[in-house]
């Protein structure tokens, strides 16, 4: 058995869940913050037979979009009334970020 954790944007969690339903695979959504940008993702929790692991994996891929994010990347002073300037720089968000571990034991009571 493995289990898929995939940190997704939380825009394809609605989305990506109803497909994952639909298509048998038990889940689990925790809301959750990156530790760059800080903004909320979603990771989503997928406990599944070894033999249906691609399947599911192929499901994340085509379902979950890169994205572009604005930051500010610094802040500057300017002019005689020392205004503040803010620059900002893009930072490409996948996607999708996916751990697969292997799982020792799983029960359910
Ligand atoms: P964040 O940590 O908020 O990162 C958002 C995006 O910022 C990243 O997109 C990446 O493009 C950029 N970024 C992150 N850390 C950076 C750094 N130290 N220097 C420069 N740029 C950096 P993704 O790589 O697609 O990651 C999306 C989200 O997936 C992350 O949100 C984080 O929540 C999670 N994540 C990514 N890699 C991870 C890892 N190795 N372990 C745990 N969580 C991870």
């Amino acid at each position: 058995m493995k289990l898929i954790t995939a940190i997704i944007n939380k825009k394809d969690e609605a989305f990506l869940s109803d497909i994952l339903t639909e298509k048998g695979f038990y889940h689990t959504k925790i809301s959750t913050n990156g530790g760059f940008l800080r903004k909320t993702n979603v990771t989503i929790l997928i406990g599944i037979e070894d033999n249906r692991l691609d399947e599911a994996l192929e499901i994340i891929r085509h379902n979950c979009k890169k994205r572009v994010e604005h930051i500010p990347s610094f802040l500057s002073t300017s002019g005689a009334m020392h205004s503040l300037n803010y620059n900002t720089a893009e930072v490409v968000v996948g996607g999708a970020t996916i751990f697969v571990t292997n799982i020792e034991y799983f029960e359910k009571i």
